[in-house]
């Protein structure tokens, strides 16, 4: 039931993007590689939540759909960028060669910054051929400040900063609150905001989007050890993963697992208020938690 539900999600704005993205334009080779890295094999979490967080609040899937496809250009721009040589230097992404060893770097970098700016222009679209044009400009305002200098941007640079340097749990919680959480916790309230929520109920979905941004991060750092151990053939949980720190290196492993699992419950007990319409973005949550890639 579940997996058919996000299967139909994910369909749903794979044809959106898809639709956002059929622009052909010149030159060809730019709109080949921002079409490449959107279609590369991401989950769309990002997207399912904004679409279920609107239809948590009594929206609909239609006026979300724009909000979420946004979301998705730009965290896919954060992660051409992320790839490229002067940041993580990763030749694959999602299991594929990655944006700049298939284009280039200068192309890489003017995809990342097409997609970039791409999301902004859906976003500003909208706006303007709607009748809700003030509830999508609240969307894009927390979507903007999650993208930008106080947040993802933030996140990245103290990332930056920190490479071959032991960081504490402080430091590490703030590096992702900012790079990764703060794009969720955004998806999460932009689709709640185009759903109408009222300000008691995005205060209660800020809280969830919290927590389900924290699990997910650590999470991550369990996969990613776990990946390094399976490669490696050995046991790296305690030390800097790649040059970096992460939660698994800093709580170790069994106190990152139980983590997850403290937060994956907090953040579910705070849709109970939201009865049974609360139930797909539960199992979501769960699904996150218990994910393997
Ligand atoms: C370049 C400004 C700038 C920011 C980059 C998001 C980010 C900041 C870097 C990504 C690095 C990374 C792998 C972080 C771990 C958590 C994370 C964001 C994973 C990727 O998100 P998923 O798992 O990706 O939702 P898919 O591929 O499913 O879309």
């Amino acid at each position: 039931m579940f997996d058919d539900i996000l299967r139909e999600k994910i369909e749903y704005i794979n044809k959106g993007l898809n639709e956002f993205l059929s622009l052909t334009d010149r030159p060809e080779v730019l709109f080949e590689a921002m079409k490449y890295s959107v279609f590369a094999g991401g989950k769309r979490l990002r997207p399912v939540l904004c679409i279920s967080a609107c239809e948590l609040v009594g929206g609909n899937k239609e006026d979300a759909l724009p909000v979420a496809c946004a979301i998705e250009f730009i965290h896919t721009y954060s992660l051409i960028h992320d790839d490229l040589p002067a940041m993580d230097n990763d030749d694959l992404r999602r299991g594929k060669p990655t944006n700049h060893k298939v284009y280039g770097e200068a192309i890489a970098i003017l995809a990342g910054d097409a997609l970039l700016n791409y999301g902004f222009e859906v976003l500003i679209q909208q706006a303007l051929n709607s009748n809700k044009s003030q509830n999508i400009l609240k969307a894009a305002d927390e979507i903007a400040r999650a993208a930008g200098c106080r947040g993802m941007i933030a996140g990245q640079v103290v990332d930056l900063l920190s490479e071959n340097k032991e960081i504490g749990e402080y430091d590490l919680k703030f590096m992702h609150d900012h790079k990764t959480g703060a794009l969720i916790k955004a998806s999460i309230l932009a689709g709640a905001i185009i759903g109408g929520a009222d300000a008691a109920t995005l205060k209660k979905l800020s809280s969830y989007a919290e927590y389900l941004g924290f699990a997910f991060q650590v999470k991550d750092d369990i996969l990613d050890v776990q990946g390094d151990e399976a490669k490696l053939g050995k046991d790296i949980g305690s030390d800097i993963a790649n040059g970096k720190s992460t939660f698994v290196s800093v709580l170790g492993l069994q106190r990152s697992v139980e983590l997850v699992n403290e937060l994956t419950e907090k953040a579910i007990s705070i849709l109970n208020d939201f009865g049974n319409k609360g139930e797909f973005l539960k199992s979501l949550t769960k699904y996150m938690a218990e994910r393997d890639s």
